[in-house]
């Protein structure tokens, strides 16, 4: 009575002092005994060592448990490697819903602990080794207008390479791993890294060509972002000139519109991986050809899209198509090309409303997680890779030019206030030349 009475009372004062003085009348910790613990140990033990641990299934979704940054937000912190979730969707060309994808990447990646990190096959722990790693969170983007989208996934990239350092240098960015999101958000990343690196090479794995000119998907209706899809963003990276002549596909098996798709490939610096080599010449040729046609010194790019293996192993994506690779293929190619200067990445497409088991999300998760091995395992970028006239660029400068589509959306912003304008004086004009009408005829009646 005692007790409740004294809460009664503090309570009309401030519901903050109930609080302290509730929480004051208990024991600041819990004493061996009260626990049921086998250490004999005396010490009553701290918060972080009862409540701390959590179980790979537990506590909220980032990217391997890893630390998260708002890093958009935040241009002081620094790092070295991070996930970055792309959540947009609204250029593909068939079945929607990779914008959920980095969230089921995400939900897939738990049983990737810094712990249970090290990676067998490269006989390395990419979480524990000179690397900080962290998980970026989502760029914000609107599923409502294209360009909008594209100019906030370019500024938001460009905030994220060229106003960040790595917590190692501050001569160079972090590196990213993007978690798509659909393919076409390869392309705000390359515009960001070309500002850092200049021309990239592009390994891409995927069922698809993606360099098909927009005039490959005819239609009566046509506008500059309109040729920007999840099948052509390649195609526009070559035009923009931010990609390298010597790149490379692997894991083709699409159909085509005919053999001209191939010149047309030609043209844009690809050198075509068949997915039939990879048992046909097996997977040695595969991981050759890469190694023959990509510089090892050079900035690299390596893109995954998860339509790359068969839909046995990704029901979860867009464009299916049958005949694909193997996650076992995929993971040896990828340790097998982990010297190569990967500058960045990403893995795309995943569609967690058409998967079955969280597969595809976990082949998902798995490909991120074979990336960031590799780009921890070379160690640090050197900083001369970073071209001369972004060197300061990088020392968290300040860019103010606008990306093409956000100038474009500023342009269009701009009119549109100076219609809204004329439209209101015009407005006003109407409401005065009624008045004079009116005072017109009212003359005309006397
Ligand atoms: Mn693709």
């Amino acid at each position: 009575m005692k007790l409740s009475g004294t809460i009664l009372n503090l309570s009309l004062v401030s519901p903050l002092l109930v609080a302290h003085a509730y929480a004051d009348l208990h024991p600041l910790s819990w004493t061996s005994d009260e626990l049921i613990n086998d250490s004999s140990d005396e010490k009553p033990p701290s918060l972080d060592e009862m409540w701390g641990d959590l179980w790979p299934f537990q506590g909220i979704n980032t990217f391997a448990h890893l630390e998260h940054h708002k890093c958009l937000l935040d241009p002081d912190t620094t790092y070295d490697v991070a996930l970055i979730g792309v959540p947009f969707d609204t250029a593909v060309s068939y079945r929607p819903g990779a914008r959920f994808g980095p969230r089921a990447i995400r939900a897939a990646s738990q049983r990737q602990t810094s712990l249970r990190g090290y990676n067998q096959r490269a006989n390395f722990n990419p979480y524990q080794s000179w690397a900080k790693i962290v998980d970026c969170g989502d760029l914000p983007i609107t599923p409502m207008d294209n360009s909008i989208a594209f100019a906030q996934m370019t500024k938001g990239f460009e905030e994220l390479l060229l106003r960040r350092n790595s917590s190692t240098s501050d001569k160079i960015p972090p590196r990213y791993v993007a978690l798509g999101g659909d393919h076409s958000v390869l392309l705000p990343h390359l515009r960001a890294l070309h500002e850092v690196y200049g021309r990239i090479n592009i390994i891409h794995f995927d069922a698809h060509l993606d360099t098909w000119a927009p005039d490959k998907y005819p239609s009566f209706w046509h506008s500059d972002q309109s040729e920007i899809n999840h099948g052509s963003m390649l195609w526009k990276a070559h035009h923009e000139g931010l990609t390298s002549h010597t790149n490379i596909h692997a894991g083709l098996r699409t159909k085509l519109s005919g053999l001209e798709d191939y010149e047309d490939d030609d043209s844009q610096h690809f050198i075509r991986i068949d997915a039939d080599d990879i048992w046909l010449k097996g997977p040695q040729y595969v991981v050759q050809k890469i190694l023959d046609t990509i510089p090892a010194d050079t900035p690299t790019y390596i893109s995954v899209d998860v339509d790359v293996l068969d839909p046995g192993f990704t029901s979860g994506t867009g464009t299916q198509e049958p005949g694909g690779w193997l996650p076992r293929e995929l993971i040896h190619v990828l340790r097998s090309i982990e010297n190569l200067t990967i500058v960045g990445g990403d893995v795309v497409e995943v569609s967690p409303a058409f998967d079955t088991a969280e597969i595809t999300s976990t082949n998902g998760a798995q490909i991120a997680y074979e990336i960031i091995t590799s780009m921890v395992k070379k160690g640090p970028l050197d900083p001369k890779l970073v071209r001369g006239d972004a060197e300061e660029l990088v020392k968290i400068t300040h860019v103010n030019d606008l990306s093409k589509e956000g100038k474009e959306v500023n342009g269009i912003q701009k009119t549109k206030k100076t219609l809204q304008q004329k439209i209101k004086e015009l407005d006003e004009l109407k409401v005065e030349l009624e008045a004079e009408l009116l005072a017109l005829r009212k003359l005309q009646v006397q």
